[in-house]
């Protein structure tokens, strides 16, 4: 059976320019977190592999673009580094303005359209150090790198993401050990949390102001939440807190400017303050976003909490369905019907807004293993993975779900936060020896689906 995809569906990859760009240290760039972090305690990572080269696309971003082009991209979404723009925070690094002019100017050349996130976890290590995301004034630092960056890049890119999972950086670095700070206090969460959702805002404002023609949104990782038994009372709360607490405390006020009252009741029952103003809600409620970007991987299941346990266990549980169909490269459960409930959601539930899949795709450990006789990576697990989420997304788009893109995680092996290199995810290999790239058989396959417009 074949199914088409609308007109101008865009066809293409997701990457980070922390992940992908290297050049660490290179022609004024500053110190990111990440850099940082290495730099101090390199046994915390995995491989001992820092975020000083990763694949090298500031070098060979020509020929990455070129072998895009042969994949058959017509979009590619990634970020600006801050720390390679505004190094100190004051000055702009001409040289950085010089190097992102180019790339966008290339993938334009090429018929790529350049969607350009402005975070990607990279927190500047001077804010880090004044508190990051808890001291407010760094969302007013984000709102002064937005406007540079929509002034400088604003004729090349007219699609605009103010941050990638902007709860991950919460999650991992204030109830675990996986971002810094890592530390577990879950009312320093909410008000970092906060922070970045007015940093979100008020770049949204700056670029609605800017008289910019082009569009504004935020790329959040949903995942749909299913509890261990739809029959449970206890199972179903456990599913809508952690619905409420990790999707929808972005979802909400991006698309809706508003937080569920259900948050707000939330904090009141754990004695949660936060220190904001009526004008940031203000801000929030009147700086909405033109379009979202969706990350799946995979779904969350949580069964009742437990009313003795502490910090969020009270409210749910991690759950493992016996049933799960779990990817054993990664770990992580498979379930392609997730990206239909997401889709359906939106159309239900946030006005149908227009949204795309920003990353999807399927990390694999030790993937030499699947490397054929010429030397080709026999990635078929990649192709089901991607042909099975594609299924459920255009059933969804048949029953008028408005989504308008499908951007697989990732084009080329990347850099990964403390996993590096552990888990392969490219259409394009990466030798990480000689820096040379290798398509795999999943890169021909994504080919002709983009050029035809067409799973089969
Ligand atoms: C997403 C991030 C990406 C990327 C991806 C794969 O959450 O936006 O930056 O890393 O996950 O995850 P990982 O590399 O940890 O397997």
């Amino acid at each position: 059976m074949s199914r088409n995809f609308p007109d101008q569906f865009l066809w293409g990859a997701a990457s980070s320019g922390p992940q992908m760009e290297g050049a660490g240290s290179l022609n004024g760039k500053a110190q990111n977190v990440w850099d940082y972090w290495f730099e101090k305690e390199p046994e915390t990572f995995y491989q001992q592999i820092g975020p000083e080269e990763t694949s090298g696309f500031y070098h060979h971003y020509k020929e990455d673009i070129v072998l895009m082009k042969e994949i058959g991209f017509n979009s590619f979404r990634t970020s600006i580094s801050w720390t390679r723009l505004i190094p100190d925070g004051l000055q702009v690094n001409e040289e950085a303005v010089s190097f992102y002019r180019d790339v966008f100017k290339e993938l334009n050349d090429k018929g790529i359209k350049p969607i350009i996130n402005l975070y990607h976890f990279d927190m500047p290590v001077r804010l880090h150090k004044q508190g990051g995301w808890e001291n407010r004034e760094t969302a007013e630092e984000f709102s002064r790198y937005a406007k540079i960056a929509f002034t400088r890049f604003g004729d090349l890119v007219d699609e605009w993401v103010t941050f990638n999972e902007p709860i991950v950086p919460i999650e991992m670095g204030y109830l675990n050990d996986k971002h810094l700070p890592a530390v577990y206090d879950l009312k320093r969460a909410f008000q970092a949390g906060f922070h970045t959702m007015l940093a979100h805002a008020k770049a949204v404002k700056a670029f609605k102001k800017s008289g910019h023609s082009g569009k504004i949104g935020i790329i959040l990782n949903l995942m749909p939440s299913y509890p261990r038994s739809s029959d449970e009372k206890n199972d179903q709360d456990a599913a809508f807190y952690a619905d409420l607490l990790f999707n929808r405390s972005f979802l909400d006020p991006a698309v809706k400017g508003a937080y569920p009252a259900e948050l707000v009741e939330f904090m009141k029952q754990e004695g949660i303050t936060l220190s904001f103003t009526g004008e940031d809600l203000e801000i929030i409620r009147a700086n909405k976003i033109d379009f979202l970007g969706v990350n799946y991987y995979q779904p969350r299941r949580v069964q009742a909490g437990d009313p003795l346990g502490s910090g969020l266990d009270k409210y749910f549980q991690p759950y493992q369905w016996p049933e799960a169909k779990i990817n054993p490269h990664r770990g992580w459960e498979i379930y392609e019907k997730g990206i239909y409930d997401i889709a359906i959601t939106i159309r239900d539930h946030y006005s149908n807004i227009p949204w795309f899949i920003a990353e999807n795709g399927m990390g694999v450990e030790g993937e030499e293993r699947f490397e054929d006789e010429k030397g080709i990576i026999q990635d078929d697990y990649r192709i089901d993975f991607m042909s099975d989420h594609l299924g459920w997304l255009h059933k969804a788009i048949e029953e008028r779900s408005n989504c308008y893109g499908y951007h697989v995680w990732t084009f080329i092996d990347n850099w990964s936060w403390l996993n590096e290199y552990k888990n392969r995810y490219g259409l394009v290999r990466l030798d990480l020896a000689s820096g040379k790239r290798y398509k795999k058989k999943s890169a021909d396959w994504f080919n002709a689906l983009a050029s035809s417009n067409q799973l089969t």
